[in-house]
């Protein structure tokens, strides 16, 4: 189906998706996030899509929330339409690993949608942030609670209420992005990162990354008995069964996702 605000294609077993509003810095538009939940909804059904990547242009990840769309909404507006959170909070609960490739503007909502993404690669000239304080508000799209866990109160703090922006580098140091490259490669390596992850057992993958996510959920002794159940149901997979044949047989496995 052909989008307008979000491009897709599809190299091999990736599925790609940039965010294409560059005229607006690529800001999260009601139909850019219908468009968004769509595409990443048919990756979902695509049973050769392993892993994805979304990525937005090299000047701007995503600016955030489409302002021009927000300046005239009501409280009530909001509450009755849920403007578009339903579709959004997708996003976080999508099954399939997505890499973010991130480049110039990672801000508000931008930044919001980084964070629900599972492995971050960014361009040096990557710029992140939590302005909407500037703009008479505040995060809305999870950034109170995913900047707190990732990097901490003192910064999410500082980040939030002053609106400032930290680069690359020290996103990196934060451990909010796990990669940094240079400009020209930012996409390719988040490419490189997704076609990794896709190598392995679509089975383990996804349950690797349910257990990561339910450390943000649960209590410690929780999340370790979550662990251990999706470890042991690992071992009702020919995945398991492959991977571990072939390693005593000193070859690459075939995973099938079985
Ligand atoms: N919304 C709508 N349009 C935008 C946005 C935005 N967030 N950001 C930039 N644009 C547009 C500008 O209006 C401008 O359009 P035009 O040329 O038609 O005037 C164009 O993009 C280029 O922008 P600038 O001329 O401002 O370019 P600069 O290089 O001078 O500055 C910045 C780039 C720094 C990115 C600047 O545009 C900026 O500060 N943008 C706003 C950033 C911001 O405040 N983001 C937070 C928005 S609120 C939010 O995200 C709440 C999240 C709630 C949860 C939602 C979940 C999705």
């Amino acid at each position: 189906m052909p989008y307008e605000t979000v491009l897709t294609s599809k190299e091999g077993v990736i599925g790609i998706i940039t965010l294409n509003r560059p005229q607006a810095m690529n800001a999260l538009s009601s139909k850019l996030v219908n468009e968004l939940i769509s595409a990443l909804d048919e990756f979902d059904k695509d049973e050769e899509v392993r892993c994805l990547v979304i990525s937005g242009s090299e000047r701007a990840f995503s600016a955030g929330a489409d302002i021009h769309e927000m300046a005239d909404m009501t409280a009530v507006q909001m509450t009755m339409t849920g403007h578009f959170f339903p579709l959004w909070d997708k996003v976080g609960r999508y099954p399939k690993p997505i890499v973010g490739a991130l480049s110039g503007y990672v801000l508000g909502g931008g930044l919001e949608l980084a964070m629900s993404l599972d492995v971050l690669v960014a361009s040096e000239t990557t710029q992140l942030g939590q302005p909407e304080i500037d703009i008479g508000v505040m995060p809305g799209g999870g950034g109170t609670q995913r900047l707190t866990r990732a990097v901490g109160k003192a910064k999410a703090m500082e980040m939030i209420l002053t609106g400032k922006r930290i680069g690359a580098e020290e996103a990196k140091t934060l451990g909010l992005v796990s990669r940094v490259v240079p400009k020209e490669a930012f996409l390719e390596e988040a490419k490189k990162v997704a076609t990794e992850i896709a190598s392995r057992s679509p089975v383990a993958v996804r349950l690797a990354k349910m257990a990561v996510n339910k450390a943000f959920e649960m209590g410690l002794s929780q999340g370790l008995d979550f662990e251990r159940e999706v470890f042991y149901l690992l071992f009702a997979s020919e995945d398991k069964t492959e991977g571990m044949k072939a390693f005593l047989e000193k070859r690459r496995p075939e995973f099938k996702g079985k």
